[in-house]
């Protein structure tokens, strides 16, 4: 199958040895109800390569203690390991310095950190938020509540028929009161891939400060927070073929500096007196108590995994697949799709719906023919409420997925038709 690919597709794809690829993700090798299992969701989590499983065992096993405070071998073998996978993170986005990236939970803490840390600092009644319809939860409920505690106000920018911003409400809701703007780089619901670096111009211009949510971008292309010209960004290790429990948020260093700290306890402070503390400089001053440890070095695995493999590579496989299932999907009568239709424009996760079956019922006959998918509103309800449906289906593809995967997803798209339209 690969090889007759190889052969159809330009160039560059023959290089990308997908077959090879998913012989180092042990899940990948299993059946789901009695068929191969084809995995489509993981723009809700990715699978993991051998290499980060193993980086996790062998830090239980070998050298597992806490970190910044042992001056014994274990605990400085642990805490090498741990600030040398901050390093491979800071250069997987080009971060000026590694102590620009805070480890965190996930994207979703990255976002809070900086709402009550830079947030309550600098917001003030009146303040207005410019955040787009597309976000994530993640991504508008920190905003509420920092709105809620100081009385600043939320703006939100608008999408097209298409699913793409319109950015002419830049125009209108970017004024001098504006003083954070937070987008998502690439929707995990519609695929669309934001103007970035654009939109943190137009902020700049008015004094705002810029975070990019790239949970979903980070993952799949190059990413050069530098180039994006944003101030934060907030990305999670699970969707990177990392473990769960550990992501990061990256922040330009006099920001992250002039911040307080979001969480109090130990290893964030440099004095602790009975009625005042002072704090340790960042990044450590933003991780309190003890860190994922394992999790970030074997977050630190898998970017060297995605980077030997090559990020424009996977980039440019994904755009492949996302072009044939683009394709493919639209000789299925009765469905919609939700986002930009041309490849350029988005990137692979895709959601849409049929008509006369639940996006519910769709995922469950995909479930029984070893397709996994996700239905559901994935965490975007203000986008669905605008897109006019209560829920959609999902398939989202990355490195490790085949095309005739998608062949596969058509086919129980069809019966799924047929059992329910
Ligand atoms: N931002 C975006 C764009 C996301 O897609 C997600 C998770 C998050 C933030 C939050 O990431 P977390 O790791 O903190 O949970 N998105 C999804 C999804 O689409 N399906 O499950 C999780």
């Amino acid at each position: 199958m690969i090889g007759q690919i190889s052969m159809l597709e330009p160039a560059h794809l023959s290089i990308f040895d997908v077959v090879s690829i998913r012989r180092v993700f042990p899940i990948l090798h299993q059946e789901m109800n009695g068929k191969p299992l084809a995995f489509l969701d993981s723009a809700a989590s990715s699978q993991k390569p051998r290499c980060v499983i193993e980086s996790l065992e062998d830090y239980y096993r070998r050298y597992n203690a806490n970190v910044h405070r042992g001056i014994y071998k274990l605990s400085e073998e642990a805490t090498f390991a741990y600030e040398r996978a901050r390093g491979k993170v800071a250069r997987f986005i080009n971060a000026a310095s590694p102590r620009e990236v805070v480890f965190v939970r996930n994207a979703t803490e990255a976002i809070n950190l900086v709402a009550y840390s830079w947030g309550d600092a600098n917001i003030r009644a009146g303040d207005r938020i410019l955040l787009t319809v597309m976000e994530h939860h993640s991504n508008i409920v920190p905003w509420q509540m920092l709105a809620q505690r100081t009385g600043a106000k939320l703006d939100y920018i608008q999408i097209d028929g298409e699913g793409r911003l319109v950015l002419e409400d830049l125009d209108r809701l970017l004024t001098e009161q504006t003083k954070m703007v937070a987008v998502v780089h690439q929707s995990n619901t519609l695929g669309t891939i934001n103007p970035i670096r654009m939109i943190a111009e137009r902020a700049h211009a008015v004094g705002a400060v810029m975070l990019a949510d790239i949970a979903q971008s980070a993952p799949h292309m190059p990413i050069d927070v530098q180039a994006l010209g944003v101030d934060f960004a907030a990305f999670s290790g699970h969707k990177m073929c990392g473990p769960t429990g550990v992501g990061a948020l990256w922040g330009r260093r006099a920001l992250l500096d002039a911040m307080p700290p979001f969480m109090g306890g130990g290893s964030m402070i440099k004095v602790v007196e009975l009625d005042q503390s002072s704090y340790a400089e960042t990044p450590n001053c933003f991780e309190a108590g003890t860190p994922a440890i394992g999790e970030a070095i074997a977050l630190g695995e898998a970017v060297d995994f995605l980077c030997q493999t090559g990020m424009e590579q996977i980039h440019q496989y994904e755009q492949y697949l996302i072009g044939q299932a683009l394709e493919r999907l639209s000789e299925v009568k009765g469905l919609t799709i939700y986002g930009p239709l041309s490849v350029a424009d988005r990137g692979a996760a895709l959601s849409f719906t049929l008509d006369g079956v639940h996006p519910h019922d769709i995922a469950e006959v995909l479930n029984v023919e070893g397709v996994a998918v996700r239905a559901g509103h994935h965490c975007t309800q203000p986008l669905h409420r605008l897109l006019n449906v209560p829920a959609t289906t999902r398939a989202s593809f990355y490195l490790y997925n085949l095309p005739e995967e998608i062949d596969r997803l058509v086919h129980g798209l069809e019966k799924a038709q047929r059992i329910f339209a």
